[in-house]
């Protein structure tokens, strides 16, 4: 079977809790269980949030020789993390970048992202169905 992590950065635990305008009402964890659902028979899928830029680096070198993907929210980070850049850019799982929000429609600041060109793809501003979508695209 296949293996696909979900791998959320900073903040992203307070999904469902604060800013529902911007992130909606439904926080990760319920998300995460419909979606194991929905996917139980195709990939076996897990899921992990850090606030930490190294535990999430940690994280990726963990998985990245041996899953089939990794689906990457890195929140802030994205803006900023040379070194999340290169932890992708050293791995041999693909990785899609994911943001809930559309970017490109907030602060200018969140217009850059150092992960996107060493992941296979980017997605922005379909909420939750984003995560969906990159697992579909990486079980090809
Ligand atoms: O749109 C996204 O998914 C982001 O990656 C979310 C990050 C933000 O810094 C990126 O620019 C875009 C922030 C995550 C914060 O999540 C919260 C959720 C609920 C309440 C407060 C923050």
């Amino acid at each position: 079977m296949k293996k696909i992590l979900i791998l959320n950065g900073p903040n992203l635990n307070l999904l469902g809790k604060r800013e529902p305008e911007i992130y909606g009402s439904q926080g990760f964890e319920e998300y995460f269980e419909s979606l194991k659902t929905a996917f139980s028979s195709e990939v076996q899928l897990s899921y992990f949030q850090s606030n930490s830029e190294g535990t999430i680096i940690d994280k990726i070198h963990e998985v990245g020789f041996s899953y089939d993907g990794i689906v990457l929210n890195a929140g802030a980070y994205t803006h900023t993390s040379v070194a999340i850049a290169d932890a992708i850019a050293a791995i041999e799982s693909p990785v899609i970048e994911v943001h809930i929000s559309n970017v490109y429609k907030r602060e200018s600041f969140r217009h850059k992202s150092y992960l996107a060109q060493n992941c296979k793809g980017v997605i922005a501003g379909l909420g939750l169905m984003g995560y969906e979508l990159a697992v579909r695209n990486l079980l090809g």
